[in-house]
């Protein structure tokens, strides 16, 4: 960061408190959530920064939920985010990528707890022991239910109706991302001071596709639209793929974040078979999804709009194909045509 941007320095904790005095009937409540989400991404840094050291790398020993292998730092990270919020009052409930059921926030005065929070508290973990970049993904939303117990229902809802939508990305610096509806702010954590500094304000997404992120394993499993698409921007002569390169880490924040801040498309579409996407919708997909929209890109299924799809379970997986605008409408008329042919 050059030394110019501290004459005037902002942290996390007083944009968040900033944004709040935009709204004057604002009790705070949800400031302080985005601020303990702030504040759990520390704990798990610490724990994943020393992982090397303190003989928490590799496996747990346990299947989760989604039939993937739990790393240690999984289920550590996992703990660290259920516990921050645990006791707030506040908060209703809670459902994780770890987690097969939604988890009650039990607190004396349910009538006073509003929020829920959707999180991937690791995403990337398989690559950590290889010291890859990971990231902790999470979605804010209302409650939707009256009752004393959150219920699926409360969790079932569109992302468009997510509050807040953000990730914490571990790697050669970590970095703070979120969106509340007015725009995407980047905050880098200087470890000297354990502060989060506002360090990228309303991100954008640069106008041009400078990287094209798909795990090209895959491509005989992509139906015909999405073979199409890929061969087009990758061999087809169009001027505006001329100098797009092939990226691909293999850990969802770490390919999101460097296409939203360099321009590009990140997919990872349905197997053809299953017509299954990997990647889940309510903790990965729909709060990424809010970050493009709010960046100026989009996010899409090649058929719906990422943040139309009412969930029917928690785990649900969806095809994702995610960036700039002007390739997600390409992929989108691609597919249009396909589905006419
Ligand atoms: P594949 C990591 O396991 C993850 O959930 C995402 O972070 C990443 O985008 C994807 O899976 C990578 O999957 O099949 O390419 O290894």
């Amino acid at each position: 960061m050059p030394n110019s941007a501290w004459k005037d320095f902002e942290t996390l904790e007083s944009y968040i408190a900033k944004e709040q005095s935009l709204h004057p009937q604002s009790r705070g409540v949800f400031s302080n959530l985005l601020r303990r989400v702030g504040l759990a991404s520390k704990v798990i840094l610490s724990k994943a920064q020393q992982a090397g050291l303190i003989g928490v790398l590799g496996q747990y020993g346990k299947v989760n939920v989604q039939g993937e292998q739990q790393m240690k730092l999984d289920v550590i990270a996992n703990e660290i985010m259920k516990s921050t919020f645990m006791w707030m009052g506040h908060v209703f409930g809670l459902a994780s990528e770890e987690e097969e059921e939604i988890i009650q926030v039990e607190r004396r005065q349910p009538e006073n707890s509003e929020y829920i929070i959707l999180f991937d508290p690791l995403d990337g973990s398989s690559n950590i022991d290889a010291n890859v970049s990971v990231g902790t993904i999470f979605s804010i939303r209302r409650r939707v239910t009256n009752g004393g117990r959150c219920t699926l229902e409360d969790f079932l809802q569109e992302g468009s109706k997510q509050v807040a939508a953000g990730y914490v990305i571990y790697g050669s610096s970590t970095m703070f991302v979120y969106t509340t509806g007015n725009g995407v702010h980047g905050f880098t954590l200087d470890p000297m001071i354990g502060e989060y500094i506002l360090s990228h304000e309303n991100i954008r997404i640069p106008d041009r596709c400078k990287c094209f992120s798909a795990n090209d394993s895959n491509y005989q499993k992509w139906d015909e639209p999405t073979r199409e698409f890929a061969d087009y921007i990758r061999y087809g002569d169009d001027e505006r793929y001329k100098k797009t390169t092939s990226r691909y880490i293999g850990s969802l924040v770490a390919d999101f974040h460097r296409n939203l801040l360099y321009g590009g498309v990140f997919m990872y579409p349905a197997d053809a078979k299953t017509g299954k996407g990997k990647l889940r919708l309510l903790y990965e997909c729909a709060p990424l999804a809010m970050l493009a929209e709010q960046a100026g890109g989009a996010a899409t299924t090649g058929r719906e709009r990422i943040l139309d799809i009412k969930p029917t379970h928690l785990h649900e997986r969806v095809p994702f194909i995610v960036g700039n605008r002007q390739e997600i409408d390409l992929y989108e008329k691609m597919v249009r045509e396909a589905d006419r042919s």
